[in-house]
This record gives C-alpha cells, sequence and structure tokens, in this order.
C-alpha cells in the first residue's frame, strides 16, 4: 500500500477515498502552493499531518507550524509578496489571534497569491464558541468560497489559488468540521514537479505595501476595486449549481454541508424545490441570486450558524424591487448548532411542513454522551490532584485551553473561567484587583504560552500583579495532536533548538518560579503552598511528558514491556481516593466495593502508587514485545 506522502506526490491522475483536509493538501501540490502556514486547531490540523507526511526532503514546498496563527499569516503574506504561492489555515477562533494582520491582506499586492484556509466549527465540537468566520469577508474585502464536500474543497481550493494569483488578492476557502472531516472519492488531476524560484519577487514599487496616512485610503480603494472585479465574473461561477426541482414557485439558497443535508431531507419528497447552491458566497453573485428570486414565488436562505447570506439576499431583493417573499432564519434555534440532515429537516419544516417528509426522531443517535477525559497517565491529572490539595475552597481558579481545560470537570473542578488561548493570566490579573481575601490561580499550558501566553506574563510583571500561574509543561501540543512547539525541540521539518520556558521566564523579569514533574506529588503541593503564600506574581512549572505521546513511541520501541498498576485487596482500605479524587479512568469500582484496574487502559506509570493512603497500589508486567507502529 503506498504511504500517504507517496500518494500525495503521485504526479498522475487517480481517485482516491480521502479526507477533505487530505485533498486539500494534494490540491496545494497541483496548484503550485510554495509556502503553507499554519497554527494547530480542530478542524485543520490533518491538512499540516499530510504535508508532513511528506518526507522533508521531497516536499515541493515549505510547510511550518508558526508560534501563533498571527505569525502563521505573516509567514503567509511575506512569502506571497516575494512571488510565492502561499497558503494559511488555521481553525475558527484562530482568525481572532491573526486578524490584526489578516485585515490587512487585502490592501497589499499579493504577487504569489494567498489562500487562507478557515476551519470553522459549527456545533463548536471542539472550540469555544461556533462563531461565523464568513463576517472577516465584509470586513477585510476579501472573496470566500465554500466547499461542501471533500471534492468540493479540493477543486475549490485550485479555483481560490487561480482567483488570488490573477487578481493578487487573498482568498478565503471556508471550511467547516464534516467538510474537513468527512471522507469522499475524489477524482485528482496530475501535476507536473517543478523547482521553486529561489529569486526574491519581492518589489516595493507595486505597492504601497506600507498604509500610511492616505497611502491607507489608497489601498483601500485598490481593495474595494479587485472585490468589484470578482464581483462582476462570479455570476457566471461555475462554482455555483442550480438543481432543478419539480415545484417551481419554491426555491432554496444554501451553500456548504447545509446543501449536502438538504439534499439527503429532500430525497424522499415528493414536491422538491429548485435549489441554488452558491459556491461563492461573498460577494454575493448579485445576477444569479437576483435571477432565481425572480423566478420563484418564495426563496428560504438555507444557512448555517449567522443570517450572512439572508440580510445580503434580503437588501438585494430590495434594491431591485423583487416581490419575492424571502424567508430566513424564524428563531434563536436556527442560529445554532451544525446544520445536519436532522437540523435540516427542522429548520426547513418550520417554514415549509409539507416539505418534510422524514421524521427527525427516526434518526436520532443512539450513542449515550461520553464526557470527555484526560488520559491515563496524563501529567495534568497528577498537577490537579496536588493543586488542590494546596488550594483552598475560596481560592479562584482561571482554565486556560489545552488538554489542561479538563480539569473543570469533577472531581477536580479546576479551572472556573474561560475566554480563549492564553487568556489565562490576564483574566487572572484582573481577578486579582482589590481582592484580598480570595488567591488566583491560573493555568496554561506550554504551547499556548508561546503562542498567545506571552503577553499576559509580561503584563502580570510590568503591573506587579498579584498571582500564581501554573504552567503545565508537558513538551507538546498535545490537544490538537501533538504539533511541536517552541519549547518541544523540533519543528514540522526536524529537530530544533527548544526555547526553555524557565529562560524565557527569566528573560522576562519574572522573580518567583518554581519548577517540579507533576508526578512528584507532594512537592508540587509544597511549591504551590509557597507560591500562593507570596505577594506578587509567581510561576509554578508542573511538568511532565505527555504520556499518550511517550506511551505511543514507547511501544513503538524495540524491548517494550507493557505494564500495568494492579491492587492488593488485602491492603486496600476502600478508601477509593484512586477512584473518586485522583480519578484515573484505569479504576473502576465493582459490585462489592473493590477496585478493579482496567488493564486495558492502564500505561503502568505508577502516578496513582503516591494518592493511595493505604499503599495498596502496585506496578506489574503485562506483556513484553514492542515494536509496535
Ligand atoms: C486561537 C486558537 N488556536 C488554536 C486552538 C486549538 N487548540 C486548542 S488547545 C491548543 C493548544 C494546546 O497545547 P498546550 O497549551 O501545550 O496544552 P496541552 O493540550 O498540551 O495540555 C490548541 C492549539 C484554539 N483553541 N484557539
Amino acid at each position: 500500500m503506498k504511504s500517504l506522502g507517496d500518494m500525495l506526490l503521485n504526479t498522475g491522475p487517480f481517485s482516491e477515498i480521502v479526507l477533505g483536509n487530505t485533498a486539500l493538501a494534494r490540491a496545494m501540490i497541483e496548484s503550485g502552493t510554495e509556502v503553507v502556514a499554519s497554527y494547530p486547531g480542530s478542524p485543520t490540523p490533518e491538512i499540516g499531518a499530510a504535508l508532513m507526511s511528506v518526507p522533508k526532503e521531497r516536499r515541493p514546498y515549505y510547510f511550518e507550524f508558526s508560534t501563533n496563527e498571527k505569525v502563521a499569516t505573516e509567514v503567509a503574506c511575506g512569502a506571497s509578496l516575494n512571488g510565492h504561492p502561499s497558503c494559511v489555515f488555521f481553525k475558527s477562533v484562530g482568525l481572532n489571534v491573526a486578524a490584526d494582520s489578516f485585515v490587512q491582506l487585502s490592501l497589499l499586492e499579493l504577487g504569489g497569491g494567498l489562500v487562507a484556509i478557515l476551519g470553522d466549527d459549527p456545533g463548536a465540537n471542539s472550540s469555544q464558541n461556533e462563531q461565523d468566520n464568513r463576517h472577516i469577508a465584509r470586513l477585510a474585502y476579501i472573496p470566500v468560497l465554500e466547499p461542501a464536500s471533500p471534492a468540493e474543497a479540493y477543486a475549490f481550493y485550485l479555483e481560490a489559488m487561480k482567483l488570488s494569483r490573477k487578481r493578487k488578492m487573498p482568498v478565503i476557502l471556508r471550511m467547516t468540521t464534516h467538510v474537513c472531516h468527512g471522507k469522499e472519492k475524489v477524482a485528482f488531476a496530475g501535476w507536473t514537479p517543478r523547482p521553486i524560484g529561489t529569486v526574491p519577487a519581492f518589489d516595493s514599487s507595486a505597492g504601497p505595501s506600507i498604509p500610511l496616512t492616505s497611502r491607507a485610503l489608497d489601498m483601500k480603494r485598490r481593495a474595494i476595486a479587485r472585490l468589484a472585479e470578482v464581483a462582476q465574473e462570479i455570476d457566471g461561477s461555475p462554482l455555483h449549481e442550480l438543481r432543478k426541482g419539480n415545484d417551481p414557485s419554491k426555491g432554496i439558497i444554501t451553500a456548504g454541508l447545509p446543501f449536502r443535508s438538504l439534499v439527503d431531507v429532500l430525497e424522499d419528497a415528493a414536491e422538491k424545490p429548485d435549489i441554488l447552491k452558491l459556491g461563492v458566497v461573498h460577494p454575493l453573485p448579485k445576477g444569479l441570486v437576483a435571477d432565481f428570486l425572480r423566478s420563484h414565488a418564495s426563496v428560504k436562505v438555507l444557512e448555517e450558524l449567522d443570517d450572512v447570506l439572508e440580510r445580503e439576499i434580503k437588501a438585494l431583493a430590495f434594491d431591485l424591487g423583487i416581490r419575492t417573499v424571502v424567508v430566513g432564519k424564524t428563531g434563536p434555534e436556527d442560529w445554532i448548532g451544525e446544520y445536519t440532515p436532522d437540523k435540516v429537516a427542522e429548520v426547513l419544516a418550520k417554514t415549509w411542513p409539507s416539505l418534510v417528509p422524514r421524521k427527525s426522531a427516526e434518526r436520532a443517535s443512539s450513542l449515550a454522551p461520553r464526557p470527555p477525559q484526560m488520559c491515563p497517565g496524563c501529567g495534568h491529572r497528577s498537577a490537579f490532584h496536588a493543586v488542590k490539595q494546596a488550594l483552598s475552597k475560596k481560592d479562584i481558579t482561571v482554565a486556560d485551553i489545552g488538554c489542561h481545560t479538563l480539569g473543570f470537570f469533577p472531581p477536580y473542578n479546576m479551572g472556573e473561567v474561560l475566554l480563549s488561548m492564553g487568556h489565562s493570566t490576564g483574566t487572572a490579573a484582573g481577578l486579582s484587583l482589590f481582592n484580598t481575601t480570595r488567591k488566583v490561580v491560573a493555568f496554561l499550558g506550554d504551547s499556548t504560552f508561546f503562542h498567545a501566553g506571552l503577553p499576559g506574563i509580561v503584563n502580570a510583571v510590568f503591573n506587579n500583579h498579584n498571582l500564581v500561574l501554573v504552567l503545565m509543561e508537558n513538551g507538546t501540543t498535545a490537544m490538537t495532536g501533538h504539533q511541536d512547539h517552541a519549547g518541544s525541540g523540533g519543528n514540522a521539518n526536524g529537530p530544533a533548538e527548544a526555547i526553555p520556558v524557565r529562560s524565557v521566564l527569566e528573560g522576562l523579569g519574572v522573580k518567583s518560579i518554581r519548577e517540579v514533574d507533576t508526578y512528584s506529588q507532594a512537592k508540587l503541593i509544597q511549591m504551590v503552598r509557597e507560591a500562593v503564600a507570596e505577594e506578587g506574581f509567581s510561576v509554578v512549572i508542573a511538568r511532565h511528558p505527555c504520556m499518550l505521546k511517550y506511551t505511543r513511541e514507547q511501544q513503538r520501541a524495540p524491548g517494550y514491556v507493557r505494564k500495568s498498576v494492579n491492587i492488593d485487596q488485602e491492603k486496600c482500605d476502600k478508601l477509593h481516593v484512586c477512584v473518586e479524587s485522583f480519578a484515573c479512568p484505569s479504576f473502576q469500582r465493582d459490585e462489592e466495593g473493590r477496585v478493579v484496574v482496567s488493564t486495558e487502559l492502564c500505561i503502568g506509570d505508577g502516578s496513582c502508587i503516591q494518592t493511595c493512603p493505604a499503599k495498596a497500589i502496585g506496578v506489574k508486567k503485562v506483556q513484553e514485545g514492542g515494536g509496535k507502529a
């Protein structure tokens, strides 16, 4: 079987069942995209995994995971200014981090072209909100293409890059979770490898590229003019699709994944309305939409999340005096969640009840909800178990984003407020003001430390805030699939010198720094107590490698011995600290109250041993034999 990397480099045409994210990686190669930058975040990190599956020496592109989305945008921008077709990709909320540079992109002359893939997350499957990034299109004068499937993701990327290069402007490819993660057979075209040009094409006279005083206005004029040119040509774009039904009085305008759900819902409908599926959602293809409105008595706008298309379509109908009834969102629930077939059936039934033949109930999932939890052996569990003992109940804890956010769940209950990546030190500083009775303790992961954590820390030093920061250092970006970060000792291109978090903290002027392995519970408890007792800003580095990553690496090594902990039932006092407070999922209680260990889950790390007051936990060998993939 061919490796993913070989498949991506295959120069001939072929068809394969792939993820939307993999289809995008192939589209980058076929389109001659030379520079790609990102910061990991669901639903897009598999694009990075696909790009990294090609051995570095064979990559017809440069790829990096940058320190954050803003830097990734800047890297792609700089490369495009130098003539390299470039791409930046990140998750929905990544746009908030990138925004300061992102909104400037359309003001520039992006000679190489630049496609920005935004991975929106309707349903907030793995995000702290479900923001609709189509709004940025108006703010930043950038066209938006929206595919509905992996095959379209591939085809639309190729179009996006073509458009971007032709107009020297950024183009957004808006993806959503199930377009990224859906699988489909995609027919790929061939491509011809060519060397990446090394003569820098940057020409400042092609600008202006410096938005100072009146130049910023000229640059804005140019951005608006370019967008107007795009608007002129997109009415006839092959990316739009018109599906004729058998009920000419009704029409539905939709785009992206809701289109797929709609087709599914209407499969058995006796009366099928005409469907206009938009491929370019900004600027609105006005001629196409106006013709569709004019030829139907009533039109439903079916869109996931916000009323972006609805507002524009209603404004267009008003401007042109079109008297078609346009129905968009009919209630607050229409703004929320993924437009799965169930949801589309529900939304559609509120406008046209006779149209929806299927009962949503028939499709209801029978899967029981399962709360997410930290892995067996996770150093964050040990950290929370210890920190909880070190704090008093009235202290305030501030969560951040990463695997450690799971400390919010019982029994740890650590982290009571969460805004965004890297917010914790800043929010904790605010909580500490005028607060003389409740110590504030913030948590922060190491990838996030470099991503957006540093300004909050600088602020805490600079303004002498009174709080404790527990830096949860596990040597990787665990939550999104173990990508390297500036402190991990590697990058997307191989080994790299790690930037030690301690040196950074010292360099920033943090005076009180303690470091401990989270498996050393007593020491960690002691250090947090000391830090809490101090006035001012203190940091406790609570370190332990991500055990999921570590165990996977160990399993591949020859001579690996699988271990598990075991309970000495004679010694066990049935206090159940292991089940109730430490709460490793490997422990379960049987009907008689005996603790049993799942050897399937347990990795034999032994972090639980010290938490047992009866000293009833030991480690045993389960199985020999490593070298497993
Ligand atoms: C702005 C933004 N970018 C990306 C993400 C996706 N994301 C969630 S947690 C995380 C980083 C986690 O790494 P780290 O801080 O080291 O904590 P760990 O998961 O390793 O414990 C990322 C990148 C996000 N939520 N927000």
